[in-house]
């Protein structure tokens, strides 16, 4: 391969001279139109990361998930599915703000060279898109990158980021003992439906389930997976699915807006005994909610299934007869401080606090044998470790209950997304518990009681002067600062707070807890005070 044809394609993408770009806790982040320069660029590192692994596929995902219709964003996954490895993200911020079509070709020879790079090899892309307007644009530049480092590229039109993720490990591992699936969307929908039918088959079947798409890539992806399953164990009915009026998309709708306001979407109307669920813009998070008797909303966030899943697993295991396969949870900062005790004290599970963003969880995940991770927003997924594959492979099930636990684990594992949080598997993974326990989201939200929360974010002049220690939730920087937070803190019962720059905008933010709804909003205002 050779970097020839590398300025005449990046004279068609010009970088805007004003911006300065950041790869991100997800990637680039900002206004579409903008983005047009980073994402050639993105397809150019991309191929390069591909040959530093030897030709395996490198998947390239263009959305902004959660965020406003008018940003986009792009990422890079890596070959198992995973976010691209940390220390390739400075890389891809350098290349992104490389100032002429020359300075982008000197820094892709730099990369070579620091990594050591064998360019004979043949890149391998798989790309992939979500419903925004910008994203034909984008792709477009994506592939000009591509085609300017002839590399091998394969489109898989407008899927969700954590389908792409899926498609990257499975055209990763074929053909090996660690062959992940039929790497298409129809191969998605079948192994996460099978899997889902074998566990729930011959139980009562569940009411219908409501899911609110937030008018993006979800809506239609999940009527096939419902096409796909085709069964009454599965019956859906999919609201705000509107993913052709501009405008739409994660407006008062979706897992992001659920979560912040913690009331119900626009275009869905809640009503007790109903069961609800919301995705967010790219369906990788997903939050369930409810409402009780007297009307009254009920959310079931992150915290909430990472308790169930993490509960449902420990007995499984204990019924399986398996005694040293350990279930952990890992959480953020952000998880309710009810949801950690109940995990430490009522459950008897080991838990690990990480920073913000997935692939700080999936990695504390992956030192446990069986790891489950969710961040409070409904992101996240559980990862069977290579220690919980042996243990399971070597069970010697002395029961035909053990053996009936040891063959739903395994089949548990087949209907989890491993490679990053879905919010389809995950949703298959909920309703299979709740059908097998014969639960509502009532008596699932029964285990404890959420500690009055609230979140707040400070706009400061210079967010980079907010550094932090502990898995974010203690300041080193300002100077001072987290004595100050600690003495409001130690005023208020239960109370606990924090202070985080953000990874993805200019702000600070500031999260607060306490025993009453009145103390937590003290608290948050309080601290948020002496942080502005
Ligand atoms: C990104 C993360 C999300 C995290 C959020 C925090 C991924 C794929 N996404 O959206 O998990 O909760 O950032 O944003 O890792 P913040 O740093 O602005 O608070
Ligand atoms: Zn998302």
């Amino acid at each position: 391969m050779s970097f020839a044809k590398v300025p005449e394609y990046s004279a068609k993408h010009p970088k805007p001279a004003d911006i300065t770009y950041e790869y991100g806790t997800a990637g680039f982040r900002t206004i579409g139109e903008n983005l047009e320069s980073t994402v050639f660029r993105v397809g150019l590192l991309a191929a390069l990361r591909s040959q530093s692994k030897q030709g395996k596929v490198i998947g390239v995902m263009i959305t902004a998930s959660h965020n406003h219709e008018r940003d986009n964003g792009v990422k890079l996954i890596d070959p198992l599915g995973e976010m691209l490895q940390q220390s390739w993200e400075a890389y891809c911020s350098k290349l992104a703000n490389a100032a002429s079509d020359a300075d982008v070709q000197s820094v892709l020879e730099e990369v070579v060279r620091a990594e050591n790079i064998d360019t004979s090899i043949k890149a391998k892309v798989a790309y992939a898109r979500d419903t925004r307007p910008s994203g034909p644009l984008l792709q477009g530049a994506l592939e000009d990158g591509l085609a300017a480092l002839d590399v091998d590229a394969s489109n898989y039109g407008i899927i969700t980021t954590p389908q792409l993720h899926y498609i990257v490990r499975c055209l990763n591992t074929a053909g090996t003992a660690a062959a992940y699936g039929e790497p298409s969307e129809g191969g998605y929908n079948s192994k996460y439906g099978k899997a889902f039918l074998r566990l729930v088959e011959g139980k009562p079947k569940p009411t219908t389930l409501h899911i609110d798409a937030a008018n993006g890539v979800g809506a239609p992806q999940v009527r096939k997976l419902a096409q796909s399953i085709d069964s009454p164990y599965f019956n859906i009915e999919v609201h705000n699915h509107d993913t052709e009026t501009l405008g739409k998309l994660n407006i008062n709708c979706g897992a992001d807006h659920v979560k912040s306001n913690q009331h119900q979407p626009a275009g869905v109307t809640i009503v007790p005994g109903g069961r609800y669920c919301s995705f967010d813009g790219d369906a990788d998070r997903i939050v369930y909610y409810y409402a009780d008797e007297s009307g009254h909303f009920h959310l079931l966030d992150g915290d909430k299934i990472s308790t169930l899943v993490a509960t449902y697993l420990r007995d499984l295991v204990s019924e399986a007869g398996i005694t040293d396969l350990q279930v952990g949870v890992v959480q953020t900062a952000y998880a309710n401080g009810s949801s950690t005790s109940y995990i430490k004290d009522s459950l008897k599970l080991p838990t690990v606090f990480a920073k913000t963003g997935v692939k700080h969880l999936h990695h504390k995940a992956e030192k446990m044998a069986i790891g489950v991770y969710f961040e409070a927003n409904g992101h996240g997924t559980v990862l069977f470790n290579p220690s919980a594959v042996d243990a399971l492979t070597n069970a010697d099930p002395k029961t035909p209950a053990q053996a009936d636990a040891i063959q739903r684990l395994w089949a548990l594992r087949d209907l989890i997304n491993e490679s990053v949080g879905d919010a389809m598997s995950d949703m298959l993974l909920v309703e299979t518990i709740l059908i097998c326990k014969q639960w509502t989201l009532e008596q699932w939200d029964m285990a404890y009681t959420d500690l009055p929360s609230r979140l707040l974010k400070v706009i400061v002049n210079d967010r980079s002067i907010f550094q932090t220690t502990n898995a974010e939730q203690t300041l080193t920087s300002p100077e001072g600062l987290q004595d100050v937070v600690d003495a409001i803190v130690a005023k208020f019962p239960k109370g606990r707070s924090f202070v985080r720059p953000s990874g993805t905008e200019d702000a600070v933010r500031v999260y607060a807890e306490a025993a009453t709804r009145h103390d937590c909003d003290q608290l948050a205002y309080t601290v948020a005070g002496a942080v502005f």
